[in-house]
């Protein structure tokens, strides 16, 4: 067959030879298969990618930021003092009073490939309670289940899945009863997808013989996907006002903390975002900058060492606050932005993308071969009127899950350490005692904070056995019960 004529025109127009080739190598279903595959790509984002990436330029590096060395870290408005005139229990009651309305919705990003886990399916169907063995997308849809329970009110969650995560994910929420939440109260979305490039030619890559590597738009891709699928109108036609997004990937969260809420809306931002003091230089998290009045975040890996490792006269790191991708948008915002065709730029990623070789065989690279192209919804801060920046408890909120087991950092063991230390924490603010070595996690579908906690256990309470605090009762009990009947019968 013939390639026809518009794609062959359009193959050419972004110098892509290489496809071409492919398709004269193929039998008849094989063309049919790439056809339709080139019928279903947005071209103008492949435009638009290309244009950052022509052949012969040497593998693109961070665009220059040069101005870097002029800007500022912004004051963090800090969790438990006050700033701007805002008093946290002032925070509290507004935050607390938008729950209670209705007025919030979340947004879940779950499209990506969660390569650096290696773990099969979605990343959010991975097993993380250290004692419950909970998903991460049951203990992330439990915290928002815990908030309609206190508030009287669902909270609205849209999750954004991409081509990889899609049915898995839709089939996960399904075999668990959507963990709880009202299934009205949840939608799904899948964002679009870009072709990948080799480096070295910016050619397309092959996945297979007959169909071309793609990767997700890149968690901005949320913008322009949740507008054009219909959720954007779903939120406003639900009464919400304010919308939060997080990540997938970090079980300590508390993206609907009424205090972050309040500071939101008591200093009328457009939107805010959460923020850890880093712990280390290179730690791998974005970092918000102050240029010329306007905030904005610079990715972990476009930011040189060089200004990463620079201290103030205190010792402090001058780029201090690292972005845990909890942000909070008003809606009106959102949907001023989703108009905006160049609001979110692409940026270009390298990675390792396995190659499809001459001989039909694949090849894993062990360094980047390929080019990304992703859009980050945190380049909407500097597009907003008003901003804020909230600093939240590294120990309380972050510990996110990226690596697999036996990494040097943010694998599953550590992770699970985290999740087990806060527990603890909490646990002895409610006057209730662990003993050292017992594992103790919190049922987050239950416990929303330390207030809960004497719903399910005194204050004076010894623990001696590995326990998740909220489920009604503690599953030492629960296991010797089940060993009994077992026994009986
Ligand atoms: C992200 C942030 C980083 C810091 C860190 C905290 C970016 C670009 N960087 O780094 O600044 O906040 O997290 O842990 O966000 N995702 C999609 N679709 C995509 C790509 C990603 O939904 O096309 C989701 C993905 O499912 C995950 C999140 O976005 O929930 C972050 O993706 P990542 O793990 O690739 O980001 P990372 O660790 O480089």
């Amino acid at each position: 067959m013939q390639l026809p004529t518009d794609i062959a025109d359009r193959l050419r127009t972004l110098d892509q030879p290489s496809i071409v080739q492919a398709w004269h190598s193929l039998d008849d279903q094989g063309q049919q298969r790439l056809l339709q595959q080139m019928r279903s790509i947005e071209w103008s984002l492949v435009s638009e990618c290309l244009s950052l990436s022509k052949p012969g330029d040497p593998v693109p590096q961070a665009a220059s930021l040069s101005w870097l060395h002029q800007a500022r870290s912004p004051q963090a408005l800090l969790m438990g003092s006050s700033f701007n005139h805002v008093l946290p229990c002032d925070a509290l009651r507004t935050g607390r009073h938008a729950l209670s309305r209705g007025a919030i919705g979340a947004i879940l990003l779950a499209g990506g490939q969660g390569t650096r886990l290696r773990a099969h399916g979605p990343k959010g169907c991975y097993p993380i309670g250290p004692v419950s063995k909970a998903s991460l997308y049951e203990i992330l849809c439990g915290k928002l289940l815990a908030v309609a329970r206190r508030y009287g009110r669902d909270v609205p969650l849209a999750v954004m899945t991409s081509c990889a995560t899609d049915d898995d994910t839709r089939q996960y929420f399904e075999n668990h009863s959507f963990f709880g939440l009202n299934s009205h109260n949840v939608f799904f979305f899948c964002q679009q997808e870009v072709p990948v490039l080799h480096a070295t030619d910016k050619q397309f890559m092959l996945e297979t013989p007959d169909h071309i590597a793609m990767a997700p738009d890149g968690h901005g891709g949320m913008l322009t996907s949740l507008a054009h699928r219909g959720g954007l109108d779903w939120f406003v036609s639900k009464g919400v006002e304010q919308l939060v997004s997080f990540q997938v990937d970090n079980p300590l969260i508390e993206p609907l903390s009424a205090e972050f809420l309040g500071y939101h809306l008591l200093s009328k931002a457009e939107m805010t975002t959460q923020v850890v003091r880093k712990e280390n230089p290179r730690e791998r998290v974005g970092v918000i900058v102050e240029r010329d009045r306007t905030f904005q975040i610079v990715e972990y890996s476009d930011l040189p060492h060089s200004i990463a490792d620079e201290r103030l006269s205190n010792g402090c790191l001058r780029f201090s606050c690292g972005s845990i991708a909890v942000h909070c948008f008003d809606i009106s915002f959102m949907i001023r932005m989703s108009h905006n065709r160049s609001a979110l730029p692409f940026h270009v990623v390298h990675k390792a993308v396995p190659l499809l070789l001459s001989n039909g065989t694949i090849q894993v690279p062990e360094n980047p071969n390929a080019l990304k192209f992703e859009r980050f919804i945190f380049d909407l801060l500097p597009q907003a009127e008003r901003v804020s920046v909230v600093e939240v408890d590294r120990n309380n909120c972050f510990a996110p899950l990226k690596n697999p087991l036996g990494s040097q950092s943010d694998g599953p063991e550590h992770v699970q350490r985290s999740m087990l230390a806060k527990a603890r924490a909490m646990m002895e603010s409610a006057g209730v005692h662990v003993d050292d070595g017992i594992p103790i996690e919190i049922d987050c579908a239950h416990i929303l904070d330390v207030d809960d906690i004497p719903h399910f256990i005194a204050p004076g309470t010894r623990m001696t056995a590995p326990t998740v605090v909220g489920r009604s009762i503690p599953i030492s009990i629960t296991v010797s019960e089940t060993f009994h009947k077992t026994q009986g019968n």
